[in-house]
């Protein structure tokens, strides 16, 4: 995928993260996997930098990631970020049920996967399990591993989540899949996720979540 085929109609890209969270990797993945060069403003999490009326001015949602684009207009919630990029590119199908079956998975991971593998995650390595959330620390670590289940009986017959090639789909999933052992998951009775984990990797362009 080359930035010919992200054919976008912006200048210039500003990316609002944090390097360690997995939904703003999504959309550094993309950029770099279509060749779209953009600046990376990072905004200090634990500093509560994304409450204070500076940050809400630019992004009314109040959360990272998010993108401004020529010098103006921003897009929150990672998941459409990675839509706008990725229209018009093998990485969105083409075919109208397959471009449906990838949303399916984008809103899956957001309401099924995220809140639980990405949020464990978070409050295990990151930011500490706040106080008396300790069982909903458990019961988060359980339907994580429900959402790693439904992911592996997906792909044991598959190569990726939509039409046997890679897409937003694969990226919007693996950005927390492949960090929830920081979290205290354990993928080894998850082997098709391994593998699919291991195809989405060799993808071109591939960066890993640390790249500075
Ligand atoms: N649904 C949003 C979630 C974004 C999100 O939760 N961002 C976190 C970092 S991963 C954040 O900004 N947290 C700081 C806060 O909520 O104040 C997306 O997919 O972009």
């Amino acid at each position: 995928v080359g930035a010919s085929e992200a054919d976008v109609p912006v200048q210039s890209i500003r990316l609002h993260e944090s390097w360690y969270s997995g939904n703003c990797y999504k959309v550094r993945l993309l950029l770099t996997q279509l060749g779209l060069p953009f600046e990376r403003v990072e905004v200090d999490l634990k500093d509560g930098e994304t409450r204070r009326p500076a940050f809400r001015a630019l992004a009314p949602l109040g959360r990272v990631p998010v993108v401004v684009l020529d010098g103006g207009t921003a897009l929150a919630e990672s998941n459409a970020i990675m839509c706008y990029f990725g229209e018009g590119t093998p990485l969105v199908p083409s075919d109208r049920l397959e471009r449906a079956q990838m949303m399916q998975w984008l809103f899956w991971e957001q309401y099924s996967h995220e809140p639980y593998v990405a949020v464990v995650r978070a409050w295990v390595r990151y930011f500490g399990v706040p106080p008396g959330k300790e069982a909903e620390l458990e019961e988060r670590r359980e339907r994580g591993v429900r959402a790693l289940d439904t992911m592996e009986q997906h792909l044991v017959r598959r190569s990726f989540f939509v039409g046997e090639r890679y897409s937003l789909a694969d990226i919007a999933l693996y950005a927390y899949t492949h960090v929830a052992h920081e979290g205290g998951f354990d993928l080894s009775g998850h082997a098709a996720v391994e593998r699919w984990m291991g195809r989405v990797r060799v993808q071109p362009g591939h960066i890993p979540i640390d790249a500075r």
